[in-house]
């Protein structure tokens, strides 16, 4: 068969597809992306121990997520400007996820307004990804939006206080299309004057927070101890600052020291159910996709993103019966060891 097969497929598909202005966008990470390579290589060193004559007749990869049943331990990370991969944006993308029973993750930098998203897919379940704005009205509005149309969680992203300095999209002169509606302005009118006191507010809207962007044992403890119902364990796809570690090599440390009082989810370098299966066993409870579901969404639109969504579903079912376990719930933290095998 010469159709798209893996993630690695829809890569390549997007880049012939897009614009370099997208492209470069899209694919670029910070400094000398160091960690957005690491990302992808630190997976390779976690080695999957496997269990034999386990019965594996039967293997279901539904989980849930802060009470949410998805169909697999895969959901869509937030990723802003999604017009630029597709014209439909964000609505085909969640459309995607509803339909492969996932949830998304809408940016606060969405080329739709959070209930535009809602009303092209109404059966989606969807959290909206907060940016704090100086002009605090602007963040404001988004999450007045976003419960008022049925989000079920407010997700802070903490790894931005200032954008990342993405160098490529920087020499090709990157721009927003002038047609785009987007709140806010990420790159000059973040507030850099977020702390842990923000969450209480945040809190304040009834909806479960989500803390994006802890790498740290110490932060960690502090999300948990502010009232964080989930932390995402992630490097901003290597887009922020360059030089900290592989979200799977910080993963551990996180889950430590949440010690059960939240879930702990991750993003960052996932290209394929093995890389699924790997977070699980270091004890997340499921992952996010940025740059896959985006080539997706670039290749073929709704359809993309929903192809990437199932093979990476299909894929997670497979490793899970080879790994000798029938749920994402039987991985284990003996499921996997660092390259040479110590056990
Ligand atoms: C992002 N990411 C991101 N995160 C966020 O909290 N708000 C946002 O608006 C965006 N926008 C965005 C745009 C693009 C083009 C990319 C690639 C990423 C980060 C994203 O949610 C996630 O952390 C990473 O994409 C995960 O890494 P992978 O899956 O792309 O390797
Ligand atoms: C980015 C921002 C918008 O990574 O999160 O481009």
């Amino acid at each position: 068969m010469n159709g798209p097969l893996t993630v690695a497929d829809y890569e390549a598909l997007a880049r012939d597809k897009l614009d370099d202005n997208a492209w470069e966008y899209i694919r670029g990470g910070a400094g000398d992306e160091t960690t957005l390579r690491e990302n992808v290589e630190a997976f390779t060193r976690w080695k999957l121990r496997p269990r034999v004559l386990c019965d594996v007749g039967n293997v279901d990869t539904r989980t849930t997520v802060l009470g949410t049943e998805i169909a697999s331990p895969v959901l869509v990370a937030p990723v802003a400007l999604q017009k630029l991969a597709h014209v439909d944006g964000e609505a085909a993308t969640a459309r995607a996820a509803a339909a492969a029973r996932t949830i998304m993750c809408v940016s606060t930098s969405a080329t739709l307004r959070p209930a535009a998203v809602a009303a092209a897919a109404a059966d989606a379940a969807l959290w909206l990804q907060v940016y704090v704005f100086n002009d605090r009205g602007v963040t404001q509005g988004l999450i007045d939006e976003a419960c008022t149309n049925g989000y079920s969680a407010l997700v802070l992203t903490v790894d931005t206080p200032l954008l990342g300095r993405r160098e490529g999209a920087v020499r090709i002169g990157f721009h927003i299309p002038d047609d785009f509606e987007v709140a806010g302005d990420i790159f000059n009118d973040l507030s850099a004057n977020v702390t842990w006191r923000d969450l209480d507010w945040l809190a304040g809207h009834g909806l479960p927070v989500v803390l994006k962007g802890v790498l740290t044992a110490d932060d960690a403890r502090l999300a948990v101890e502010h009232g964080a119902a989930a932390v995402v364990v992630s490097n901003h796809g290597g887009r922020q600052l360059d030089g900290v570690p592989a979200s799977i090599d910080a993963l551990p440390e996180v889950v430590d020291a949440v010690a059960g009082r939240a879930e702990v989810l991750l993003d960052g370098g996932v290209r394929r159910g093995i890389d699924v299966v790997r977070s699980l066993a270091l004890g997340a409870r499921a992952v996010l996709v940025g740059r896959a579901a985006v080539w997706g969404l670039a290749a073929a639109g709704e359809e993309g993103v929903r192809r990437v969504l199932d093979l990476l579903q299909k894929e997670v079912a497979l490793g899970l019966a080879l790994l000798g376990c029938t749920s994402p719930a039987e991985v284990t933290r003996a499921h996997v060891a660092l390259s040479p095998w110590k056990s």
